[in-house]
């Protein structure tokens, strides 16, 4: 198998570059400039630029071709900010392309991608240049060895003149079997869009980069909580308990995890870890990490809830960093703590003495079945972005992660009436309509083709693959708002999901539901004086991304470079794929609850200069180059714990807080169709 031609394609004037690289060493590499029909006009070699490679890759090259790549090792993260560093000195894209294609092939695969989405994100000429899909550039990462080697064996026997694609399937039976308790949930652990996006997402807030965004803390951690809610509530569905915390870091971890991928589409394999492997001290010395072992990480861990329950931690200096979420100026203390928990080294305030939990977590987790490199084998998938989250196990330590943020949520004060409240603003009644028919939501199965021949060579024959994946008829909200006032009243909108029953059977109470709540969607509306009848759809969730876009998408994508209105697609690639916005459901509907709750706008709003904005994925991604447009925190109301009491009686439920005008909940029915939708 060999890297892919067409790697990257950017728009300029006049059309498209497109990136051709020639894999093979005995040859200079090619960029090749060619206007949108494809036609290529102009041919340009590399000038020789043998000086960039010894002087400027700096550590880049010490991460070896073929092998696994991961963020959550320092050591990668240093070779990727050398390498990222030095395509952001290039001055232009065309320099950019020269540049790169020079360094392309001396540098680790998954590496070269990295840092080249990287420079596209952030140089200003290329904001509108477009990244294909992850799944495309490395589809070894997505789809099974024994299915590639199938198409391969298939291009081997067919005729040479052939060009029909040959098509492989992928699913629904994915990676194991149903002997395995954890593996009814495979369809979503292994679902290419969340990986997509969880790629997508550590591009745009990576560590140690010096790529600081606004509130990245707190988004790390509210993305990442985020996805154990809608985790639980799909277990919820299949009958299986909620997930629970890996924090035990001594015992055996029950669930195994056999990806069956390839790496960097070398041909090498990740790593798989049995039922009951227990984490190691790492002791491998082919990461160059001076490395600190499961003691170490316990150590973290206690210095970590320490400063949660004394509401401080201690900087560098020896100073307190007060943390709390009520500050009127600086960080709030959920950033402070995120930047130390996730960790970044420039942004903790004090990466020695807090270390560097969250991301050895993953890398202890990642090399649990060869800690000492004995049997020479590569990382398992918890390591690296694009694929973590296959693993069962991604989820425990991410629970763990969570339960850590939420330990200092509940040292918050409660939201008071005053703050939850919105004067003159009444929701009447709320709900959901698909296709005529309300409160009840399908889901069932749908399929999408990717090219598995971009990032792969089967000896020029296209091959695609079909992949099987949960989807859902779309579907509408609505709201019957009144405004008392006697003006246009501009609100925020906050709709949640959460289910009705624990695994139980049982309704929840407000503190076991609170952690459920799954955020559907946020939006802006202004309300006239009177009734009004709000209408959203569901694909415009602030969560969503669009589809992801596959090579083919991009070649047929006309950009017009001169219209300022053009959408800058990197910035929407990331958000949680619209596919997965529901919950399966049962096939007998599973009663779920949606939560409404109009917030006042005045006083959500950032006042920033207007940023071309892209609305998709907004609530996890942000803005590109503005500040994270609402000022609540993240996940309000569900953040913090309830007031005792609201409106004079106590609060039990979520249903309590509907006792306020401005806030609704609604009951509906989410069935699973286990068809094929249209
Ligand atoms: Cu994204 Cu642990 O930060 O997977």
């Amino acid at each position: 198998f060999e890297l892919p031609y067409d790697l990257i394609s950017l728009p300029r004037s006049g059309g498209k570059i497109h990136f051709d690289l020639e894999n093979d060493a005995s040859r200079p590499p090619v960029v090749t400039t060619r206007l949108g029909s494809g036609i290529p006009v102009e041919t340009t070699l590399v000038p020789d630029r043998g000086d960039i490679l010894s002087q400027k890759l700096g550590t880049a090259t010490s991460v070896p071709l073929g092998s696994p790549f991961s963020f959550f090792i320092k050591t990668h993260r240093q070779a990727a900010k050398e390498l990222c560093d030095f395509f952001m000195e290039t001055k232009n894209a065309e320099d950019l392309l020269q540049v790169a294609a020079r360094v392309h092939g001396h540098v680790n695969e998954t590496l070269f991608v990295y840092a080249l989405s990287f420079v596209m994100l952030r140089k200003k000429e290329l904001q509108n240049s477009r990244l294909p899909s992850i799944i495309e550039v490395f589809p070894g990462k997505f789809i099974l060895q024994e299915q590639l080697m199938k198409a391969q064996l298939e291009v081997n026997r067919a005729d040479p003149n052939e060009t029909t694609p040959i098509v492989v399937e992928h699913g629904p039976e994915f990676s194991g079997t149903h002997l395995k308790p954890e593996h009814p949930l495979a369809y979503w652990r292994e679902d290419y869009g969340i990986h997509a996006h969880h790629w997508h997402w550590h591009l745009l807030y990576p560590i140690d980069m010096n790529a600081n965004r606004n509130r990245k803390g707190k988004l790390s951690y509210y993305m990442h909580q985020q996805k154990i809610p809608r985790y639980d509530m799909e277990r919820l569905c299949l009958g299986l308990p909620r997930v629970q915390k890996l924090q035990n870091w001594k015992a055996p971890i029950k669930n195994g995890y056999f990806p069956k991928l390839t790496l960097n589409n070398s041909g090498r394999v990740w790593g798989s870890r049995q039922d009951h492997t227990t984490m190691q001290d790492f002791q491998r010395n082919d990461f160059n990490l001076d490395f600190p072992d499961l003691t170490h990480l316990e150590i973290w861990r206690s210095r970590i809830f320490h400063a949660i329950h004394q509401g401080f931690m201690i900087d560098r200096q020896g100073e307190r960093v007060m943390l709390s979420d009520d500050v009127t100026s600086g960080k709030r203390g959920i950033d402070i703590l995120g930047d130390a928990l996730e960790a970044d080294s420039n942004i903790s305030v004090n990466f020695p003495y807090y270390g560097d939990l969250h991301n050895m977590g993953h890398v202890l987790i990642a090399f649990s079945h060869d800690p000492d490199f004995a049997h020479k084998e590569d990382m398992a998938v918890v390591g690296d972005t694009s694929t973590a989250m296959r693993d069962p196990v991604f989820y425990r330590w991410h629970k763990f992660v969570d339960d850590t943020f939420q330990e200092y949520k509940l040292m918050q004060r409660p939201y008071t009436e005053e703050e939850l409240n919105l004067s003159g603003v009444k929701i009447e009644r709320a709900g959901v309509v698909r296709n005529n028919e309300a409160n009840i939501l399908h889901t069932g199965w749908n399929t999408r083709l990717f090219e598995a021949s971009r990032g792969l060579d089967f000896n020029g024959r296209s091959v695609m693959v079909r992949l099987t994946h949960l989807d859902h008829e779309p579907f509408n909200y609505h709201l019957q708002v009144s405004n008392s006032g006697k003006g246009i009243k501009d609100v925020t909108v906050r709709v949640f999901l959460a289910p009705k029953f624990n695994a139980r059977s049982q309704e929840m109470t407000f503190m076991e539901q609170r952690i459920l709540w799954a955020e559907m969607d946020k939006f802006t509306v202004s309300l006239k004086p009177g009734s009004n009848h709000v209408v959203r759809s569901s694909r415009d969730s602030s969560i969503t991304n669009t589809e992801e876009l596959t090579f083919r998408d991009l070649e047929n994508f006309n950009i017009d470079p001169a219209s300022p209105a053009t959408t800058p697609f990197n910035f929407c690639g990331c958000g949680w794929p619209q596919h997965m916005l529901l919950p399966r459901g049962r096939p007998e509907g599973m009663a779920f609850q949606l939560f409404f709750m109009p917030t006042d706008y005045a006083q959500d709003k950032v006042v920033q200069e207007a940023t071309r904005r892209c609305a998709n994925g907004v609530s996890f991604c942000g803005i590109q180059d503005a500040k994270y447009p609402d000022t609540r925190a993240m996940g309000f109301p569900f953040d913090r714990r309830p007031p005792v009491n609201l409106l004079g009686q106590s609060v039990n439920t979520a249903a309590d807080y509907a006792r306020l005008d401005n806030a609704y909940i609604h009951d509906i029915s989410i069935k699973f169709l286990a068809e094929k939708l249209n």
